[in-house]
């Protein structure tokens, strides 16, 4: 019986240990296997941070591909736009009249210092300041008279001044003879440069440059066929005083000779005597005027031309006295 309860408990005491060896493998596996799935769980969080970063990157990626695409698209669409503008534009000019000039050409001859300068800047361009004047062989100025259209055409309608200086004589008559001059305009003076008061040894010198020969010479039959005009202009009238009536009375006796000579033209060419100041805008407006009603042919005016002749002729006359009390001392700073 003793010995029966030994071997039980021998028994039981291996029973018992192996049970023990049993639990602790088993505890071992166990925590094995949950080493293990830590691991798994921290790989499958890093593969699911990855998955995070990857989807935020190609949302930026197709939100950068839509910027471009949208960029394309109005590239594109502005693109287009130009090509349609381009095509307007196209048709448009096809649409427009061609532009053409007609030139009609005006000459001023004069000695050095009678103002032939300072009369066609006061006419091709009004606005001209006076004190900048210098000596020249010659300066051309244009203006604009007029614009003419017609369906196909725009004719543009410029009177061009050839501007002789005074020693230039000899040149001015060989354009004369070369080229078409539509209009000859003689400027003479009562006063020296910076007279104040009439200067009869100049106003001598004057008459005896343009002495019926020379003038001759000036009229030969080319220059009559084109020439539409002559003007006698006879400036620096501020010197003298008097009704405007007075002035030219006076104008035209101090340059009889001239305006005779002048006159025997008047068969072969339309002449006119002007008395006049270009420093204080007296007779200047009729000066071109006149040009204009003898040089441009009557279906060369446009509207804007008509008022401003409308206004020329309906202009006040001159009143000498008053404008030379009133206006600037221009000519002491011309020659700066
Ligand atoms: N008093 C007066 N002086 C004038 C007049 N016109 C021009 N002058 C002056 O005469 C000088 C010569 O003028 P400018 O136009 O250069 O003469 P050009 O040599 O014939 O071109 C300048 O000092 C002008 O200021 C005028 O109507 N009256
Ligand atoms: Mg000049």
């Amino acid at each position: 019986m003793g010995a029966d309860f030994a071997i039980l408990l021998g028994l039981g005491t291996l029973g018992c240990g192996a049970g023990m060896a049993w639990l602790a493998a088993r505890t071992a596996s166990l925590q094995g296997q949950l080493r293990e799935a830590a691991r798994n769980a921290e790989a499958l969080r890093q593969a699911s941070a990855q998955l995070e970063q990857l989807r935020s990157e190609r949302a930026r990626d197709r939100e950068t591909l839509d910027r471009a695409r949208g960029e394309e698209r109005q590239k594109v669409e502005w693109l287009d736009a130009q090509q349609r503008e381009i095509e307007w534009l196209r048709r448009e000019l096809d649409a427009r009249p061609r532009v053409t000039q007609k030139r009609y050409k005006i000459l001023t001859l004069g000695i050095k210092g009678t103002g032939k300068t300072s009369l066609t800047l006061k006419w091709a361009n009004p606005l001209v300041d006076l004190g900048k004047l210098q000596g020249t062989k010659i300066e051309r100025y244009e203006r604009t008279v007029s614009h003419v259209s017609t369906r196909e055409e725009l004719t543009e309608h410029i009177f061009e001044i050839g501007d002789w200086g005074g020693e230039h004589l000899v040149e001015a008559q060989h354009e004369l003879v070369v080229d078409e001059v539509h209009g000859l305009l003689l400027v003479v003076d009562l006063a020296a440069r910076d007279g104040r008061q009439v200067d009869p040894a100049r106003i001598e010198d004057q008459i005896r440059e343009f002495e019926p020969q020379s003038l001759r010479y000036f009229f030969g039959s080319k220059t009559l066929t084109a020439c539409k005009a002559v003007v006698l202009f006879i400036n620096k009238s501020d010197v003298l005083s008097g009704t405007p009536a007075e002035v030219e009375l006076e104008a035209h006796r101090h340059y009889q000779p001239l305006i005779s000579a002048i006159d025997r033209l008047k068969n072969h060419v339309d002449t006119r005597v002007l008395v006049g100041s270009a420093s204080y805008g007296h007779s200047t407006h009729h000066l071109f005027s006149h040009f204009v009603e003898r040089i441009l042919p009557k279906h060369a005016y446009d509207g804007q031309l008509l008022q401003r002749i409308k206004q020329d002729v309906t202009a006040p006359a001159a009143v000498y006295q008053t404008a030379r009390l009133a206006a600037p001392q221009v000519g002491s700073h011309a020659q700066k």
